[in-house]
């Protein structure tokens, strides 16, 4: 399974650094939302679905934390500690976050609206699914 890590170009100066990010450019679709987390519990894991259509791109802009990815076959762990790096995520993939520092601000953008029924939360579907879309 290849981890796909984005690196995003730093406009810095003596005043700090910033970060631009447009859709189709650094970030490879159209963003229709961002939403964020923040103020992360001790030890809690967040996640445990996958999405049926939905991309997107994790930052965490501030503080750390862990992304635990499954395609169905292979996991692979990720540690977003760099307000300047992304984590592309696929749909078909089943995803945890974990291991939050206190500070940590989890930033997604996401190529679709909110949608309930792009979820997959159980993980014997998930297997299904995937198995599916391979044949
Ligand atoms: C994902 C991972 C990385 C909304 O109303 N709108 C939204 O856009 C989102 C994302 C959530 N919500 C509501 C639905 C729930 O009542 O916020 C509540 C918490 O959402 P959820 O339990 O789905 O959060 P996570 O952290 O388990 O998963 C989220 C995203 O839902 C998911 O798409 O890939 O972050």
């Amino acid at each position: 399974m290849d981890i796909v890590m984005i690196s995003f170009q730093k406009h810095g100066d003596d005043r700090g650094q910033l970060v631009a990010l447009e859709e189709n450019k650094e970030v490879p679709f159209n963003i229709k939302r961002v939403y964020y987390m923040y103020d992360t519990g001790e030890g809690v894991h967040r996640g445990f679905h996958a999405h049926k259509n939905l991309q997107q791109i994790l930052i965490c802009v501030h503080g750390s934390c862990k992304i635990r990815l499954d395609n169905g076959k292979e996991k692979k762990v990720v540690v977003l500690d760099k307000p300047y790096e992304g984590l592309y995520v696929s749909n078909n993939m089943w995803r945890e976050m974990y291991d939050f520092s206190k500070d940590a601000v989890l930033m997604v953008l996401a190529s679709q609206l909110y949608d309930e029924n792009d979820y997959i939360r159980d993980y014997d579907e998930f297997l299904r699914f995937v198995k599916r879309e391979e044949d």
